[in-house]
């Protein structure tokens, strides 16, 4: 399976991905930032780099046509989103239906868009997490394939919940990538999405916050 990554920043997420030993080949890491870290993180894995500045174009049909172009040029079967902060045309996702995914820092359909933690915060959830969907037009609103849960605890600001859910999305997309490889992950015409796992279900499982 050929994957292509695209960032905006930091690349942790990236670097989870890539230090998983998963059966897939990062075909390229493509960042609208010349400045990601992540590009690094790409390089020393010895994954191509490319930088594609939204800057250039003049609007978001023209940047997401470009990045189209950049991204059909590794024929990946699979397109990433780990930490692209971007919003992509309607045209552009049509593109990779069925085939693009991104991680969101909380536990849509609650806090789609930016500053999810600050918001978790504001709310009062006790709960709090990240989800992987697959990526559709409307922002955040993409059919979910996997959630991962984080208690809020007193005295949390936004930086120490981030932190706190962020190790999570380290444990969850690299997990998330391996179904894909092993092709266990489909979505449905019916826009649902179909996970074949084997392993047995706890009925009684269950994350409570606060515990007390
Ligand atoms: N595009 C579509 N069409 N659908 C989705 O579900 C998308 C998407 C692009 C990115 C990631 C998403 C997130 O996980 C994502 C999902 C950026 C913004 C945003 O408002 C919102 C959601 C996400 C990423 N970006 C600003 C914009 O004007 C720019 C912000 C910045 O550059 O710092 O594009 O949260
Ligand atoms: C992650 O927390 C990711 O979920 C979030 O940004 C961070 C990127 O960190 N994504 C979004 O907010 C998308 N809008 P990373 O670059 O270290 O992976």
């Amino acid at each position: 399976m050929r994957v292509v990554v695209l960032i905006s920043g930091r690349g942790s997420n990236l670097r989870a991905l890539l230090q998983a030993d998963l059966p897939v080949t990062f075909a390229a890491v493509i960042s609208n930032r010349a400045d990601a870290g992540g590009l690094a993180i790409a390089a020393a894995h010895g994954v191509p780099t490319q930088v594609l500045a939204h800057q250039a174009y003049a609007d978001r049909a023209a940047y997401d046509g470009a990045l189209a172009q950049a991204i059909d040029a590794h024929a990946p079967d699979l397109v990433v989103l780990a930490g692209f902060m971007r919003v992509l045309t309607a045209d552009f996702v049509r593109r990779y239906h069925g085939r693009m995914i991104n991680i969101h820092p909380a536990l849509l359909p609650a806090f789609p868009g930016l500053n999810t933690h600050a918001r978790a915060l504001a709310a009062g959830v006790r709960v709090h997490g990240c989800t992987v969907h697959f990526v559709t037009a409307e922002v955040d609103a993409g059919p979910i394939i996997a959630q991962a849960a984080v208690p809020v605890r007193a005295g949390d600001d936004a930086e120490a919940l981030a932190a706190r859910v962020l190790r999570q999305e380290h444990r969850l997309f690299p997990t998330v990538l391996r179904w894909f490889a092993q092709e266990r992950v489909s979505l449905r015409d019916d826009g649902r999405v179909a996970v074949r796992l084997d392993e047995d279900i706890d009925e009684d499982a269950a994350l409570v916050a606060p515990l007390g």
